[in-house]
């Protein structure tokens, strides 16, 4: 298979509003990052399409929607996840497109996780339970108490570019399982498999209005207007802690239930009793997947003093061996996402060091002596030497880098590993089972792994304290964002 099955290649992409694909006046640019070439143009929604959308999915909810049993509802979200498996090498050569991700990635993560997502979510509602309680008063008075799951409604999802398909759909599915209809604003960088997406829904049956998506950027465009909207009921986004603080402040406007899944500054613990192989085998992995663009990805390893150098030579060794360039090369890593997120990460590696630091291996950008040079690649990257308080060990990079520091002590290494304004994920690498568990419950962060890293169960909580986000979605929790529970008392 080659790019050339990139399934927009010969024709533009479009918004899908109350069951039709529909096109504007303007366009944007979809790039590849690989090559630097335009892949394809994408329509852009203005506020009136948006404004469709909103009424579209409203008369949805009111109707086919609304009146569908959940198991019917669940049955069509199955038919979904079985249009994404059947159409699954369009989506990888779509999600490969927009992002330059390795195909190893997109084939083993990305589509088969937006499959998943559908599957999951669909079995997890249909078997809900509500608490019920009998309750019997002093008095002599006795009701039965049952609570009963409504939807929030329209339902407003935003989704970042790093991982398209699986971040939209880990949304997407659980609001439609619970009976929510949508409107979705993708990544302007990442139109391609929502696209597609949308294409599955119509195919699959689910009723016009039920799935909306709109393509655009974030502030003042697409986006903005989609969470400014008066006639939403709910706002979930994935993407940068600064915007998730721009749309709470307009969704603070109509009181609107936010969930966000924000940034991360993750820290992995090494400690000397580890496995080590599998240790720096594990942070290769946390570093550097996705070209570090992942929010849960590791961007601070601390390594106890008896192991540091060895460990730093292990992992630098192990970077400089990675291949990087075209995804359908079989690559282990692509470009960045875009010449600007690349002028970002360069920033970074200039800044590491003017703040000091050693550069181990990498700190620029490949020479490919082809078209590649073109794209938005940058070498894997180590830093070391660098203090507490240093910009690069403080701010999310999202890139191919991390700094390693040494600590002597448990209690230094978790202080080092607390001290951050984000608590999305941390790893913890250690053959004593004692000090896992003693270690991972003082981390102060969503989720912990303990020799292992984004190993995922969709039942269980996801997301971040602090910067990192507000509450958690995955399992009863995105059943319980996605609906409105209403207790009802009946004296008996
Ligand atoms: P981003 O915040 O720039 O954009 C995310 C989405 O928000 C895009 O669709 C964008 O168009 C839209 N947007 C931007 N400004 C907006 C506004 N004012 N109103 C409405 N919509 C707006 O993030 P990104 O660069 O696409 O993604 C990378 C970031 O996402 C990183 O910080 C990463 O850590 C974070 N992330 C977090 C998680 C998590 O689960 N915690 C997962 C993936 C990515
Ligand atoms: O695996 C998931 O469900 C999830 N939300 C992953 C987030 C990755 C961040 O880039």
């Amino acid at each position: 298979m080659t790019d050339t099955a990139y399934p927009f290649a010969n024709r533009a992409i479009q918004n899908y509003v109350d069951g039709a694909f529909v096109a504007t006046d303007a366009r944007f640019d979809n790039v590849n990052p690989v090559t630097g070439e335009v892949a394809t143009r994408v329509s852009l929604a203005d506020q009136p399409l948006v404004d469709r959308a909103v009424v579209a999915a409203r008369r949805a909810l009111k109707g086919p929607w609304g009146k569908m049993s959940q198991a019917e509802r669940c049955k069509l979200l199955i038919r979904v996840a079985e249009g994404i498996e059947a159409r699954f090498d369009e989506f990888a050569a779509a999600e490969i497109a927009d992002t330059g991700k390795s195909l190893h990635q997109a084939r083993t993560i990305d589509i088969p996780r937006g499959a998943a997502n559908f599957r999951a979510f669909a079995g997890l509602a249909e078997a809900r339970a509500m608490p019920s309680f009998r309750t019997d008063l002093p008095d002599g008075r006795s009701a039965i108490n049952y609570a009963i799951a409504r939807p929030l409604g329209v339902v407003a999802i935003i989704s970042p570019w790093n991982l398209p398909l699986l971040l939209m759909t880990w949304k997407v599915a659980p609001a439609l399982a619970c009976g929510n209809v949508v409107v979705v604003k993708p990544s302007e960088e990442t139109p391609s498999t929502a696209t597609l997406l949308a294409e599955v829904m119509d195919a699959a049956g689910v009723p016009p209005g039920v799935f909306n998506l709109v393509h655009g950027f974030g502030a003042a465009s697409t986006g903005e207007w989609l969470t400014a909207h008066p006639d939403i009921d709910a706002i979930t986004f994935t993407g940068e802690s600064a915007t998730g603080g721009a749309i709470m402040r307009v969704a603070a406007a109509g009181v609107k239930p936010v969930s966000f899944e924000l940034g991360g500054k993750n820290a992995a613990l090494v400690f000397a009793d580890c496995d080590f192989d599998e240790a720096v085998a594990g942070t290769v992995r946390s570093v550097f997947s996705n070209c570090g663009q992942v929010c849960l990805c590791t961007e601070r390893v601390y390594v106890e003093r008896p192991i540091f150098d060895r460990f730093v030579k292990a992992l630098a060794e192990r970077a400089a061996a990675l291949t990087i360039g075209d995804p359908w090369s079989g690559a282990d890593m692509g470009p960045l996402i875009s010449h600007s997120h690349r002028d970002k990460v360069l920033g970074y590696y200039q800044l590491a060091r003017d703040e000091g630091a050693t550069v181990v291996t990498g700190g620029g950008v490949p020479a490919f002596g082809s078209a590649l040079d073109d794209g938005a690649f940058v070498q894997p990257t180590i830093l070391t030497g660098l203090g507490p308080d240093a910009r690069c060990v403080r701010e999310e990079i999202f890139g191919p880098v991390c700094h390693i520091a040494p600590f002597d002590r448990e209690d230094e290494a978790i202080e080092l590993a607390n001290d951050s304004a984000y608590g999305l994920a941390a790893a913890i690498w250690t053959r004593d089972v004692g000090r896992a568990h003693r270690v991972a419950a003082q981390m102060e962060t969503g989720i912990v792994w303990v020799n292992e890293w984004f190993l995922r169960d969709l039942r269980t909580p996801f997301g971040g304290m602090k910067l990192s986000g507000i509450g958690r979605e995955g399992g009863e929790h995105s059943l319980g964002f996605y609906s409105e529970p209403t207790n009802i008392c009946v004296k008996l």
